[in-house]
């Protein structure tokens, strides 16, 4: 099996794809290996397979609408059969997640909360022992008062960075929100520290997602593992 790293985000992408069935809604991820899925599935709909996709950022909706994948919002759906998307740590065990990197976690926590069914996609470098290990924890914030919630979130432990693009410009969602990265030590109590960090006011989601994935799909070089 091919152990680059585009090879594996592809491998697990395509076996993903396989999950969906016609008629389904699905909430289609952010990401380079939501990318490879959402590949996957532009594939199997030029090969006869219905579903509609309600995407998670801009960016994964516009690749899937050039891929001919019907586009639909919560307008006309209370309900999302499966979501798939990929993570930035998958815990090992509990399956909580840190997601965000990609900028979208608002829309994601959204569509992940309206599932039915949360399918992770991820390579093994994914998987880890404690949240916090690798990856920062993106919270999306509003940018009114934005210094203000930078400081609360300090006080909870967090070295806060608010995210900037390379001219030194922050970062602005979809939804015209910025995001802060929060460095912590590993996490010991993600459940209790998505709590904490949501209840700051300004504060309209964190990257902490607990208990919301059924299962996850991770490439390695034996092949894609399905981890309850
Ligand atoms: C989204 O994309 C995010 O929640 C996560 O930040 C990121 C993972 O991207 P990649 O698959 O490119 O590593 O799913």
């Amino acid at each position: 099996m091919p152990a680059d790293a585009e090879a594996l985000k592809r491998l697990v992408g395509e076996a993903a794809a396989e999950l969906v069935e016609n008629d389904m809604v699905v909430g289609l991820g952010t990401g380079s290996t939501a990318n490879c899925l959402i590949d996957s599935l532009g594939e199997r709909v030029r090969n006869g397979l219905r579903f509609i996709g309600i995407p998670t950022s801009k960016r994964s909706e516009e690749r899937a609408r050039a891929l001919g994948i019907t586009i639909e919002g919560f307008d006309r759906h209370d309900r999302i059969d499966l979501c798939i998307d990929g993570a930035d740590e998958i815990a090992r065990g509990s399956l909580h997640l840190v997601k965000g990197l990609g900028g979208a976690l608002l829309r994601e926590k959204i569509v992940a909360a309206a599932s039915d069914r949360m399918v992770v996609v991820a390579d093994e470098s994914k998987l880890v022992d404690h949240l916090g290990t690798h990856a920062p924890v993106p919270v999306e914030i509003s940018s009114f008062g934005w210094e203000s919630t930078v400081r609360q979130l300090a006080q909870l432990g967090a070295r806060p960075t608010p995210r900037r693009d390379r001219d030194g410009v922050l970062f602005v969602t979809d939804g015209g929100n910025m995001i802060v990265d929060c460095a912590f030590a590993p996490i010991e109590d993600p459940p209790t520290l998505e709590a904490s960090i949501r209840a700051i006011v300004g504060v309209f989601e964190c990257g902490l997602f607990i208990s919301r994935a059924e299962c996850a799909l991770v490439a390695g070089p034996d092949g894609v593992v399905r981890i309850d």
